[in-house]
């Protein structure tokens, strides 16, 4: 933290995002925040806190209009203002095109190795660029003249550094991809793969989770353009600049979640869930996610029926919970994803199922962190069974709150986390068979192994915990800015 805080004491800190760390509602007329669901503001909210600085956002809340129109910025988080938020204000037209249009119908499968087919629509594609654009236009506002280094976010704002280094605004551009980089033969189905490469480089640096997707975009890059490619240092040279390309595995604030787990609360809510969601002595297994058809959650649920078939002495002795928070009901294969789970749900209760005793208990709930929390301490195992999947946060704050050094984690391999959690149980999700084993060796796996293998997954979390990300993205970024003579003029 103290690393992260003594590099940004040197320049200031712009993030850019599609989605913003405090989102308005409007109750009585007034704004209030809420916090949203999701890895990435999970993952820099904190670094804010710790550094300060301003985050540009897109204003998707009743209240954030309001906002707009009355404060061109406001102090977050409310309960303790550390850093000032911008909001880009979209209509409804733009944040379909943009939003559920280019970057969650085309670029979000185009990404993941999922199997649902990116829809490329050009009035998406149009509204992209254009609301690239406007988020383009209130960073080069808050810059002004006095030099900042732009930390951009995701796959929503690919077009956005080339936008900004067009100007001749003083400039360090980053960008944080969340999600996988596909194999080049994957990328080349995008009829505008040229502009998206062309968005992208305009950045001095773009991170990855892991090395895989440096690259695969790397490759992606030569194929496209006519650019150079370093592969020893992870570089490309285009039109006279140069994009250094980097994994940066990103991570949680293991100390916070830790902290939190042991509170009393917790112990609190972990009681009232024993008792009014009716588990005895039963063994529980949990799954956390955005449903998400990039989470592998029908693949999870039929190894869960095919495990009570397998070993029917379980059955009434384990019980699997799955906290879902919707996203995206907007688009179609989330709807369709929607009515696939609500089908398997009730298909293994029914099967399975009697007395009081269901083996899924499916809870589609944004449910408090707490209650989240409570369910972690309570569960044997937990499965993060993704398809596809850049980190998988989920997977590391599982870990960081079982300061009891119990649970098994069963992890699947196309999960960025997965190279470092190897002490977890590695599966591949759509191997039904060896799911349901795992599932088995979890609830058998004798308490000294159980503590054995969660104690070293935690010291590696502990260690590669969210500010020390942070902190190798800022100094690599101040490298840049060295390289560039840019603090010269700071
Ligand atoms: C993208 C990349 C990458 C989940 N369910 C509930 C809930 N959550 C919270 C989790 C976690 C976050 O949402 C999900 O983070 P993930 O990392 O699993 O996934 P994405 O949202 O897809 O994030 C991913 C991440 O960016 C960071 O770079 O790791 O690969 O896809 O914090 O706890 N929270 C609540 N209720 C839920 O039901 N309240």
């Amino acid at each position: 933290q103290k690393l992260v805080q003594r590099q940004t004491s040197e320049f200031r800190l712009i993030i850019v995002s599609n989605r913003q760390p405090y989102i308005h509602d409007l109750v009585d007329g007034e704004p209030q925040y809420v916090v949203p669901s999701g890895g990435l503001t999970a993952a820099l909210d904190p670094l804010m806190q710790a550094c300060g600085g301003t985050w540009i956002a897109y204003g998707g809340g009743k209240g954030d209009k309001y906002i707009v129109d009355r404060d061109s910025r406001v102090m977050v988080p409310p309960d303790n203002p550390s850093y000032s938020l911008r909001l880009v204000w979209l209509t409804e037209e733009e944040e379909q095109g943009y939003y559920y249009g280019f970057s969650n119908e085309a670029l979000w499968p185009l990404c993941h190795n999922a199997y649902t087919e990116p829809i490329f629509d050009l009035r998406d594609w149009q509204t992209y660029q254009a609301v690239n654009r406007k988020f383009a236009d209130l960073v080069l506002d808050e810059v002004g003249d006095s030099p900042a280094i732009v930390l951009t976010q995701d796959y929503h704002l690919a077009l956005l550094p080339q936008y900004l280094r067009q100007s001749s605004a003083p400039i360090i551009t980053g960008q944080f991809w969340h999600i996988p980089w596909p194999h080049s033969e994957i990328f080349r189905i995008c009829p505008w793969q040229a502009e998206l490469m062309e968005g992208l480089l305009g950045n001095n640096l773009l991170g990855f989770h892991i090395g895989d997707h440096c690259s695969n975009f790397m490759d992606a890059a030569s194929r496209t353009l006519p650019v150079r490619v370093d592969t020893e240092y992870n570089r490309i040279d285009y039109q006279g600049e140069t994009t250094l390309v980097r994994p940066f595995p990103i991570s949680i604030d293991f100390e916070d979640i830790c902290h939190l787990s042991e509170s009393v609360e917790v112990e609190e809510e972990m009681e009232r869930i024993k008792e009014e969601w009716g588990f005895s002595d039963q063994l529980i297994g949990l799954g956390i996610d955005r449903v998400d058809y990039t989470k592998g959650i029908p693949h999870r649920f039929r190894a869960i029926g095919r495990f009570f078939e397998k070993y029917p002495e379980y059955m009434g002795k384990v019980v699997f919970v799955q906290a879902g928070v919707l996203s995206r009901s907007d688009i179609e294969a989330y709807q369709l994803l929607g009515g696939q789970i609500d089908r398997l749900v009730g298909e293994i209760n029914s099967r399975f199922g009697y007395g009081d005793w269901q083996p899924i208990v499916y809870k589609p709930d944004d449910l408090p962190s707490v209650t989240l929390m409570a369910l972690r301490r309570l569960s044997r195992f937990c499965i993060v069974s993704s398809l596809h999947d850049g980190m998988n946060l989920v997977a590391k704050e599982y870990v960081a709150s079982r300061f009891d050094d119990d649970g098994v984690l069963i992890l699947s391999p196309f999960a960025g986390a997965a190279l470092e959690l190897t002490q977890s149980l590695i599966v591949n999700p759509y191997a039904t068979e060896e799911m349901a084993d795992a599932i088995r060796d979890a609830v058998t796996m004798p308490s000294e192994e159980r503590r054995r293998r969660m104690a070293h997954m935690r010291g590696i979390v502990r260690e590669n915990n969210i500010y020390k990300w942070a902190a190798r993205l800022l100094v690599e970024l101040m490298q840049c800015a060295r390289e560039t003579n840019f603090r010269r003029s700071l």
